[in-house]
């Protein structure tokens, strides 16, 4: 078989491009190893940038999106169990949108079936090959069957444990990396969420955030040791201590529920560089991880998307100049939302080696969020999303 773009990975990152890249007329073919039913049970990110809104409908696979997300125009701190407002709007005049990973996806996958787009679930054993060549090819195999994609470019779109990354020479390749001493235990439950925006509460028993998916899913993390088991957590364990930690107004209204959905997650960040070797370019959480405080995982993907989409589309009109320039534009931005989501974390989680004066700075730091505007601007710029 040959295409002219093979894409490893069918997240939303392997998606984006495979539709945007289509819509130019330009081929590709995308593998994944999982389901397609497994890939839509991931329940994952919930917060999307104006850019993230902008690339989808770009795609032409905004329309549900449009008519049923949320616009939030700012988000609750807590400290000490008391609130109080980041207003997007008036600080920035602009604003965040809530819509689920999982819905991205799905609408993804079903504007990718509207046009033919060639998917190949359940593969396994992908393999790049001649990646510094012009003529670099891909082998995998399915149900016992080897099969080889000869192609112009790869775009290593396979998440944290994917196979594209580890394509790159360990001597090119540079890894940096802080793995968080705690997890987010997740709870998806078909209650009316607490609050209309999003609260992210600081509390001496760890962090909470207070999310939602629509006026009748919401969503809720608190920290928790990463490996704790997850039968120690019943569902009243967790509402229990979520509402020790979350303001007190919201945990009097609080409404609770049986869990539909309950994991726990690591934290890290982690960089990888150069995110492009030969013909094979690393696009999302191939390439980085963030912690989720800062909702910026989905979103730092989508940018990817956005830099290699414009690079490949100048190159098949003869001008390669702007995907030479793929890695140092990716990086640029995919640094600033490191610093962000690691300053975020670091300000609102109760880490286990915290001494007396490392919480007394972060309280005043939440005192100088909750009373200066210039403080306020700086989170809410870097929130709703830096420019592409
Ligand atoms: P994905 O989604 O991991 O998709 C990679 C795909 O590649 C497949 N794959 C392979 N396919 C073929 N061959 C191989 N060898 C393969 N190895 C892997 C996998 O099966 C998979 O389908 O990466 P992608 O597309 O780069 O997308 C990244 C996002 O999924 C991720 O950054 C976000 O979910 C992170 N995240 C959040 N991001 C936000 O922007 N806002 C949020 O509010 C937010 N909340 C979150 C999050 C992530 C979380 N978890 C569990 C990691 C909340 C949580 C709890
Ligand atoms: C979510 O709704 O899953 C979510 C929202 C905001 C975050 C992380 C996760 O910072």
């Amino acid at each position: 078989m040959r295409t002219q773009v093979v894409i490893i990975g069918g997240g939303p990152s392997g998606l984006l491009l495979s539709q945007l890249l289509h819509r130019d007329g330009i081929d590709t073919v995308m593998l994944e190893r999982q389901s397609r039913e497994y890939v839509l049970s991931r329940i994952r990110a919930g917060v999307l940038e104006n850019g993230t809104v902008e690339m989808l409908r770009q795609a032409g696979v905004a329309d549900r999106l449009d008519a049923e997300s949320f616009v939030h125009s700012g988000t609750y701190l807590s400290a000490r169990n008391q609130g109080f407002r980041i207003d997007f709007d008036a600080l920035i005049g602009r604003s965040v949108t809530v819509y689920g990973q999982t819905e991205v996806t799905r609408d993804l996958y079903a504007a990718r079936d509207a046009m033919d787009g060639k998917i190949i679930h359940g593969v396994e054993a992908v393999t790049l090959h001649d990646l510094k060549t012009e003529a670099p090819f891909v082998t995998y195999t399915k149900d016992g069957t080897e099969h080889r994609i000869d192609c112009d470019y790869v775009a290593g779109c396979d998440g944290f444990h994917g196979v594209s990354r580890k394509a790159i020479p360990a001597s090119i390749l540079k890894e940096v990396e802080r793995v968080y001493p705690f997890g987010w235990l997740g709870v998806l439950s078909e209650t009316k969420p607490v609050s209309e925006e999003l609260i992210y509460a600081h509390h001496e028993r760890g962090f909470a955030l207070c999310s939602m998916r629509n006026d009748s899913l919401s969503r809720y993390y608190i920290q928790a040791p990463v490996d704790d088991p997850i039968e120690k957590w019943s569902d009243d364990a967790f509402w229990d201590e979520l509402k020790r930690r979350i303001p007190e107004d919201a945990a009097d209204r609080l409404e609770t529920g049986p869990s539909i959905e309950k994991s726990i997650a690591p934290l890290r960040s982690f960089v990888a560089e150069p995110m492009r070797w030969g013909r094979l370019f690393l696009v999302g959480d191939a390439a980085h991880i963030v912690p989720p405080t800062g909702a910026k995982g989905l979103n730092l993907a989508v940018s990817d998307v956005y830099y290699l989409w414009s690079g490949l589309r100048e190159a098949y009109q003869g001008d390669a100049a702007t995907l030479d320039q793929y890695s140092d534009r990716a990086l640029a931005r995919v640094w600033k939302a490191i610093r962000f989501s690691w300053w975020f974390t670091t300000l609102m989680h109760r880490f286990p080696e915290q001494s007396e004066f490392d919480r007394r700075i972060q309280e005043a730091e939440l005192d100088v969020l909750e009373t200066s505007k210039a403080a306020q601007t700086v989170l809410a710029e870097n929130y709703v999303g830096l420019p592409y």
